[in-house]
């Protein structure tokens, strides 16, 4: 078995250019033209096939060297059929899109303004205008690129010869072009005569030439000719990435892996709006990048030191409320708002009237119309039935009214789910609100009766106090917090009058909703609540 050695191809003049892609690993089979490296230089970059069949032995470049004409590349192992046929395929190819060769290409159509033209193409014709750099009336500096030309073998940069003003593009994105095509005027400082265009000929990629030359030599400039050929399929195979130099560049500065960036361009070659939409797409995903682990930290201090002290260990429930207390108290910015609802009237009904009409077994305590007056207030407010959507920059309002009621259970805090509460009357919500806090006592609640929520309610109203701030019950954006009703003096405009005021409190993100409607949210809960009437209809 042979081994021969892959060298770089003629680079047509360009010296020191840089390996930025090695395609294979020593040990892979590779089949002619298939890509072994990537090169680039300041205005092309370009693939490197293999010129002949056989197994990489090993790779004589990594990425980051630079490498010039007849550079070593690789040492491939040929077997002999695939010695043959490389010595076959080795023979100097016909009509290389040989090197764009420095040449004038541009001219003064008058004493300030110069066509620009299209560069040789080196043998090229009709090559696609896939990018355009710049816009009419840019300052552009010279070398600057102006646009992106590409056929299916290599893509080239057009830069400007000479600073000045873009005037027009005869052309638009999608056309072909030839060499010495006029692709678009700019004003030029008059004292500046059309000189050569030489920056603006794409890379050199010349063909082999010599009929002379030995087995390897012809093979490399096999490789030269058909590194300009690289078909997209192959560089498809490699995961190799399509873009030219600009995008290459900036993907560096950037820190960028293009191999993780979508190209939307022909041939899905990444464009400059792709590296910045990925850019972008990360720089937002940061902010909803899932938190860190969440530790919960106690004190280390030796209380023993001052006295007796016993220790209990928490419950699993307990463990879990404390992630989420801290990781909602941390990550969300939360208000409370306080208010005082007047359920004299509803009071009266419960206790009286509405007595009579209660089927056994159901207990009807204030909660209900609270839930009820809720799903209300919510259909009114959709932002407090909502969540913030993953980018940050949207929310996710939810036409289902799940709403879950934090429960005290000897194990801790557990919050199952009334789901579509909208579709169910006060005593439904009784008898539901009930049954779910006695499974949850006897722990016996299923897991899918505590998902799903889009709003909380923790009432602490059987208990006792006047007010406090429930935590928000992420990803929701609202929690209804409820004290216990007490009877004060309300001033009826006449005289102090006794009435049972219910405090609420609703603590609510502050990213979603504002303070105003969370006070006008509140203020109409406690409407509803003031008059019965509003929550059987
Ligand atoms: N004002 C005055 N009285 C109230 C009241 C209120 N806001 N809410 C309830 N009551 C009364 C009830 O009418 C009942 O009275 P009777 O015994 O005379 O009928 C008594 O208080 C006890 O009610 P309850 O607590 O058993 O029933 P509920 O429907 O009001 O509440 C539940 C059910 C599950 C919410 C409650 O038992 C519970 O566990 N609450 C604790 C929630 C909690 O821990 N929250 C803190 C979480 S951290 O934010």
């Amino acid at each position: 078995m042979s081994q021969t050695q892959i060298t770089v191809p003629d680079l047509g003049g360009m010296d020191q250019v840089e390996v930025i892609e090695i395609c294979v690993q020593a040990g892979d089979r590779i089949s002619e033209e298939e890509s072994l490296v990537v090169l680039e230089g300041d205005k092309a970059s370009m693939e490197v096939p293999a010129p002949m069949a056989g197994t990489i032995h090993s790779l004589l470049v990594k990425v980051g060297d630079m490498v010039s004409s007849g550079s070593p590349l690789a040492l491939v192992e040929a077997v002999a059929q695939e010695s043959a046929a490389a010595s076959a395929s080795s023979e100097p190819r016909e009509a290389a899109p040989a090197a764009p060769e420095a040449k004038p290409v541009a001219v003064n159509s008058a004493p300030t303004t110069l066509d620009v033209r299209v560069p040789d193409l080196g043998g090229l014709d009709a090559v696609e205008i896939i990018e355009l750099c710049a816009s009419v009336g840019d300052e552009l500096q010279g070398e600057q690129s102006l646009m992106v030309l590409e056929s299916d073998k290599a893509s080239m940069e057009v830069p400007v010869e000479q600073a000045g003003t873009l005037l027009s593009f005869t052309v638009q994105l999608g056309d072909k072009v030839s060499e010495g095509d006029v692709i678009a005027t700019m004003r030029v400082a008059a004292t500046e005569s059309s000189p050569a265009l030489p920056s603006s000929a794409p890379v050199k990629a010349q063909a082999a030439k010599s009929q002379t030359a030995k087995s390897q030599t012809a093979k490399s400039q096999t490789a030269s000719k058909t590194a300009t050929q690289s078909t997209p399929a192959a560089t498809a195979n490699r995961g190799a990435v399509h873009t030219g130099p600009a995008v290459r560049k900036l993907a560096r500065e950037m820190g960028v892996d293009l191999t993780q960036v979508s190209g939307t361009g022909p041939r899905q070659r990444i464009l400059k709006e792709d590296l910045y939409q990925f850019v972008k797409q990360k720089v937002n995903s940061v902010g909803q990048a899932a938190p860190p682990p969440l530790t919960i930290r106690g004190s280390d201090e030796d209380f023993s030191r001052f006295g007796e002290i016993s220790q209990q260990p928490l419950s699993k429930i307990k463990k879990l409320t404390a992630k989420n207390m801290l990781l909602s108290w941390t990550t969300i910015p939360q208000v409370t708002h306080f208010d005082e609802a007047d359920i004299t009237e509803l009071e009266a009904y419960r206790k009286g009237q509405m007595k009579d009409q209660i089927p056994d077994g159901v207990k009807v305590s204030p909660l209900a119309f609270i839930l009820k007056a809720c799903v209300k207030a919510l259909q009114k407010f959709p932002q407090f039935n909502a969540s913030l959507g993953p980018d940050g920059d949207s929310l996710i309002l939810k036409q289902y009214y799940n709403l879950s009621v934090a429960v005290d259970t000897p194990d801790g805090l557990m919050v199952p789910v009334i789901k579509q509460a909208q579709d169910k009357g006060v005593l439904d919500l009784a008898r539901e609100s009930s049954q779910l806090a006695k499974l949850a006592r006897d722990k016996k609640l299923p897991m899918d009766a505590m998902m799903g929520a889009s709003f909380t309610i923790s009432s602490l109203g059987g208990i006792g106090g006047t007010a406090f701030t429930p935590i928000v019950n992420a990803p929701q954006v609202a929690i209804l917090g409820v004290s216990k009703a007490a009877y004060k003096p309300v001033w009826n405009g006449e005289s102090f009058e006794p009435r049972l005021m219910l405090p609420l409190c609703v603590t609510y993100d502050h990213r979603v909703i504002d303070g105003a409607q969370a006070a006008m949210f509140t203020r109409y809960l406690c409407q509803l609540l003031s008059d019965v009437r509003h929550l059987l209809l």
